[in-house]
């Protein structure tokens, strides 16, 4: 017969969401006090010979806006086949020069820190951001 009646336990999912909820905070008051807060050390002192990349495809800087370290060399990739440049808006910052279609070119950026806009010399409504810092 169908007189067995449906137990229900909503008791259980209650007291299951609430574990569910202490435990991230059980351990991460765990965490907070015995991890160092110092992993970065090695990745980040690894970077003096850094490199960054530009590309250009489409009549696009890819990314538009990068950010480099100062100094750091930036090659531009030119997968156009029309010639482009990155050159500066400040004068004398960067300037790669006429890249052919389907070459790279290289490029040190500047030693002080600041925000650097760029264009192509050619195309002028071609145009990107380099962040030093
Ligand atoms: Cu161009």
């Amino acid at each position: 017969m169908l007189t067995r009646p449906r137990i229900r336990r909503p008791h259980v999912a209650l007291t299951i969401t609430l574990l569910c909820m202490l435990i991230p905070l059980v351990s991460c008051s765990d965490s907070g006090g015995s991890a160092p807060t110092s992993p970065s050390s090695p990745a980040t002192s690894a970077t003096a010979a850094q490199e960054a990349r530009i590309v250009i495809k489409d009549f696009r800087f890819e990314p538009a806006d990068l950010t480099v370290a100062p100094g750091t060399k930036v090659s531009v990739v030119n997968e156009d086949s029309t010639p482009h440049t990155v050159t500066a808006e400040a004068a004398n910052a960067f300037d790669t020069s006429t890249i052919e279609g389907g070459k790279t070119a290289t490029f040190t950026a500047p030693p002080t820190a600041g925000t650097y806009r760029y264009l192509c010399d050619i195309h002028q409504s071609m145009r990107g951001t380099l962040t030093v810092r």
